[in-house]
């Protein structure tokens, strides 16, 4: 039968099997066929009557829903929280409190901040990191940021900080960057950003996955225990398996090349049973400590340094499953900073305070009505009971005759269940007792005044390669900018944060001289400790695992070889990959065919932690002019990668301009011992002499 025949009107070409295969419209009436618009005349025209057509458009038609204003690109799974360190004298939140061994499911949704939903995942920008919890006292949102501090003081700003970062308004672009006018003509008019700035100009905004970052809740909070007594607290967030990022160079090739490389990283670390984790740490300080503290705790965009006030792990977060739908799930769950449980409060962060308005204003809009709480991904895991009814889309309507209070239903009866809920003293959420007072004022603390010092000691706490990465992305960046005088406004902040950094952009971007510094509000403390606690490569895990080795290999390559990395990889725990010059893979040295996860063109180095490259020499001349080839070489090469080969490789190599430049990042694996030895190095993740060599 032709596909035409199966097409024509009536014949179901795949006859259903059971009674539940039956297709449907969205009342439930039987179809008999959905490809053919009824007709009058096989010729046409089409009816208006087609209940079933139009159900099916009209549904269509309206399957979109607003994208986030902010942090539109997501991707979102499932987990457990397991609390390992109970702090009940801390907090009388049960999440928090309770047995050892308390398990809490969890929704996490990584994103990035200023593109658009269809954006590549790779672009420089903060990355999201919100988690609800469905507590047993009802959901828990920690709504944070893969960076502890923020642009802006006051949430006052946050429409003109995300219109800044945002395409321009008169030509729409560019999408998913801040390397344009107006985001650094806002922040160089605001220097309260100066902190953020140093953070997102360094790895930290162009991370190697989702698992790969740490997070945090930004915001001081409050922990308040059964007593009533109340402490400040700083959420965190450390991965398991350490902190990597890539090179700028590489993210942007990434972005073309796979622009969906984060989500797929997690869908498919998830998928192999590869869970990722992370520990919940707190930083908890009381009021004596934030009044010696060099900077006001309510001011978001400073940190607490690890060192003055440890992170206390208390539980381990392990996300296990994805989605079964993304719409459903990733795109429909709502965050709201507002969502808090009892034991754990706000604090008068002016941030924080303008989050819990815009959260919940946003729902509404982005979902429709009062009632996203019944969408199965909002609604609390533990029992619900309120007076709240009616609006677009109620599931869950109150039961019984009472829907208001206070009401003498169910009085005396017995049937006291109708009365409805009461709330309770006891259990019920709490405000710590916090003393207010002050006039009503449009102010900044001056508590708040300092911009540098803190940016400063990021910078000082970086090691050499991190700072290097850090001018030149300022470099790439500015160079992006078309005024000149917006340039140099920046390199006048610089100048405050460390003049060595502000001198390498001056000179990047080719300016004569160094730009006067812009006044500052406040002098800036030039000898705040460092912090190594913020540098990555300082803290780097010195393990492959989670990592993935990618193996090219071509006609003839040496069976033994690639057996050996493969085991070796498998042992650390990293992933594979085979890469051929065609997917079908490729004939081995003992005859064996191995299939390929990827054709050439379509898995480059950059996707990779680190390659190698395993073929005869027949192949190696036969491949020696392929520019998918050849990128694959070069570009593990120049983003420091360490890489594997055998000496059959050389043809290759040279036309790739490596040949001579191989240095100890490069191993020989010819010998299948080697292959361990290989895996070992890769532990350090990147071989950062090379870059070190190259600016010499
Ligand atoms: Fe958000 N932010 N934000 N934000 N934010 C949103 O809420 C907002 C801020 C953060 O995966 C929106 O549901 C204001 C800081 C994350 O669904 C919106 C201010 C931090 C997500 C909103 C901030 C964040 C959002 C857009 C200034 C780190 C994604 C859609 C006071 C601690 C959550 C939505 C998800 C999303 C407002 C600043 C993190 C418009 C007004 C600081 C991770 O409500």
């Amino acid at each position: 039968m032709s596909q035409f025949e199966l097409s024509k009107g009536g014949a179901n070409h795949q006859k259903p099997e059971g009674k539940d295969d039956v297709m449907t419209t969205a009342q439930g009436a039987p179809v008999a066929d959905d490809q053919n618009w009824l007709k009058a005349g096989a010729r046409g025209p089409s009816l208006l009557e087609d209940h079933i057509a139009r159900e099916k458009i009209f549904h269509f038609d309206h399957e979109r829903i607003p994208e986030r204003v902010v942090h539109a690109r997501g991707y979102g799974v499932h987990g457990t929280f397991e609390l390992t360190d109970p702090i009940p004298e801390l907090t009388r939140a049960p999440v928090l409190a309770g047995e050892k061994g308390k398990k809490t499911p969890v929704f996490v949704r990584f994103s990035t901040v200023a593109g658009n939903k269809g954006s590549p995942d790779l672009a420089r920008d903060v990355r999201g990191f919100a988690v609800k919890f469905y507590t047993d006292e009802g959901n828990w949102d920690i709504v944070g940021n893969n960076i502890p501090v923020f642009f802006i003081q006051d949430a006052i700003k946050f429409p003109d900080l995300i219109h800044a970062a945002k395409p321009a308004p008169d030509r729409g672009f560019p999408q998913a960057q801040t390397a344009h006018d107006n985001f650094w003509d806002f922040v160089s008019l605001s220097p309260e950003s100066m902190n953020m700035i140093m953070w997102i100009m360094s790895d930290r905004t162009i991370p190697r996955s989702f698992r790969l970052m740490e997070g945090f809740g930004v915001h001081t909070f409050r922990l308040v225990n059964e007593k009533g007594e109340a402490k400040f607290v700083k959420f965190h967030w450390k991965p398991r398996l350490g902190m990597q990022s890539v090179i700028w160079n590489e993210a942007l090739k990434i972005n073309g090349m796979d622009p969906d490389f984060h989500r797929r990283d997690m869908w498919a670390a998830i998928d192999a049973g590869d869970f990722p984790q992370w520990d919940l740490g707190v930083q908890v300080f009381d009021q004596a400590f934030a009044d010696a503290f060099e900077f006001d705790v309510l001011d978001a965009t400073k940190i607490i340094p690890e060192e003055q006030v440890p992170v206390r792990i208390v539980g381990t977060m392990t996300l296990d499953a994805n989605v079964d739908n993304f719409f459903a799930e990733t795109e429909q769950v709502a965050f709201c900073t507002q969502n808090i449980v009892p034991g754990i409060d706000f604090t008068e962060d002016p941030l924080l305070q303008g989050r819990n308005f815009s959260y919940l204003d946003t729902q509404l809009k982005r979902l429709g009505g009062p009632n996203f709480t019944h969408i199965p991904i909002n609604a609390p895991k533990c029992p619900v009971h309120h007076f709240q009814q009616d609006g677009h889309m109620a599931m869950q309507n109150p039961k019984g005759r009472a829907n208001y209070e206070p009401n003498s239903w169910g009085a005396g009866d017995g049937a006291e269940a109708n009365r409805g809920p009461r709330g309770c003293p006891m259990r019920g959420f709490t405000s710590a007792p916090v003393a207010l007072e002050g006039a009503k004022v449009r102010e900044r603390s001056e508590t708040f005044a300092d911009h540098y010092s803190q940016a400063r000691q990021f910078y000082v706490s970086q090691s050499p390669v991190e700072q290097t990465h850090m001018a030149n992305a300022l470099t790439f960046e500015l160079s992006k900018v078309g005024r000149m005088d917006i340039r140099k406004r920046m390199i006048g902040h610089l100048r405050h944060i460390d003049e060595g950094l502000a001198r390498q952009v001056c000179e990047g971007i080719g300016l004569p001289e160094m730009p006067d510094k812009v006044p500052a509000a406040r002098d800036p403390i030039a000898d705040l400790p460092e912090s190594p606690a913020l540098s990555i490569i300082r803290n780097a895990p010195n393990s492959f695992k989670g990592r993935k080795l990618g193996i090219y290999i071509a006609e003839g390559a040496d069976a033994g070889v690639v057996s050996a990395l493969k085991d070796a990889a498998a042992k650390a725990g990293a992933m594979v990959e085979i890469i051929a010059p065609h997917v079908a893979g490729a004939k081995l040295s003992d005859g064996t065919m191995l299939e390929a996860d990827e054709k050439i063109d379509g898995g480059p180095s950059v996707v990779y932690d680190a390659v190698a490259v395993v073929m005869s020499e027949a192949s190696a001349r036969r491949y020696d002019a392929d520019k998918p080839s050849i990128d694959f070489v070069n570009d593990a090469f120049a983003h420091a990668k360490f890489v594997a080969y055998v000496p059959a490789v050389q043809p290759l190599f040279e036309s790739a301009g490596v040949w001579k430049w191989m240095d100890e990042g490069f191993v020989d694996v010819s010998k299948p011992a080697d292959a361990e030895a290989f895996i070992e190095k890769c532990a350090q993740l990147r071989f950062w002499d090379r870059e070190a060599v190259k600016q010499d």
